[in-house]
């Protein structure tokens, strides 16, 4: 499939999508949602692909929603189309994603990366939610996530007054997963995203899926449910391979099974 918004491509096991919308700092137009969503179905149905790496430019991951585009909408518009509902598609993929994020990370760019599970970022990236500065307000995650990423006095500094947060505090205060130079940002977001994608398939997806209970969930149903899907690995194959592979001090070949 060609896509004009965004690039694809696949190191191995990795499915690498960048955002390309250079001329406005890849702000989330629609076509350009609705092509990401494109790509992240066909790197879920495929086999082959065990991890996928979402990434921009140096200059920007993504500067926000389109506001060109968004200016002219009126209420009934968004209701109508239950704006931004088609973002969520990033949220419920069952594959690891890996955010690499490099420059201006932005209201729904934040928000983008936010849906993703580990955030690495350059040096260089700075994060926020200036939607208060248009007289709007974050609308795709920024209140929730955030939240609950960060903590209430960190979300509501960056809520309410739409500072920007750099590379180093986002580190500080869970924003990120990891820093680097800008100059290794993919070499290591495909490295972690390779190293991902090496895992049986079934524990990796399992683990997300408990890890993303803990936002959802009261503890004890948490635990407990994490409990059942760890219950649940022993029926694998790869769960004995990984276990005897350790024990003969050698290294596993997992086979998906
Ligand atoms: N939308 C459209 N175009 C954009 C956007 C954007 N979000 N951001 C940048 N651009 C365009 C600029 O208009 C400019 O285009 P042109 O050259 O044609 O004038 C080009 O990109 C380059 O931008 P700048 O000249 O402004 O570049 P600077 O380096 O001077 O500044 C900034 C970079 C600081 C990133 C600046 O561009 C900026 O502040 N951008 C807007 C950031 C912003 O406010 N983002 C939030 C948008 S709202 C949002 O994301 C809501 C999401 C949730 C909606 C859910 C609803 C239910």
């Amino acid at each position: 499939m060609s896509y004009e918004t965004i690039i694809v491509e696949t190191h191995g096991a990795v499915g690498l999508v960048r955002l390309d919308r250079p001329k406005a700092l890849n702000a989330l137009s629609r076509q350009l949602v609705t092509e990401l969503n494109a790509a992240l179905d066909a790197f879920e149905a495929d086999a082959a692909i065990g991890a996928i790496v979402l990434t921009g430019s140096e200059k920007a991951f993504a500067a926000g929603a389109d506001i060109r585009e968004m200016q002219p909408l009126s209420y009934v518009d968004l209701i109508e189309n239950d704006f931004v509902a088609a973002w969520e598609r990033l949220a419920a993929v069952r594959k690891p994603v890996i955010a690499a994020v490099s420059g201006f990370a932005l209201g729904g760019g934040c928000e983008l990366a936010l849906m993703c599970d580990i955030v690495i970022a350059a040096d260089s990236a700075k994060f926020g939610q200036p939607e208060v500065t248009l007289g709007l307000m974050p609308g795709a995650g920024g209140t929730q996530r955030l939240a609950r990423a960060v903590g209430k006095a960190k979300t509501m500094d960056m809520v309410l007054t739409g500072r920007l947060v750099d590379a180093a505090e986002a580190e500080r205060i869970g924003l990120v997963s990891r820093v680097v130079p800008a100059a290794e940002l993919m070499d290591t977001a495909l490295a972690v995203a390779a190293k991902v994608a090496g895992l049986a398939r079934s524990s990796a997806l399992l683990a997300k899926e408990a890890v993303n209970r803990a936002f959802e969930t009261p503890l004890a149903e948490g635990i407990r449910g994490e409990r059942r899907l760890f219950h649940s690995l022993f029926a694998t194959e790869d769960a004995r391979e990984g276990m005897a592979a350790f024990l003969e001090k050698r290294a596993p070949a997992f086979r998906n099974r």
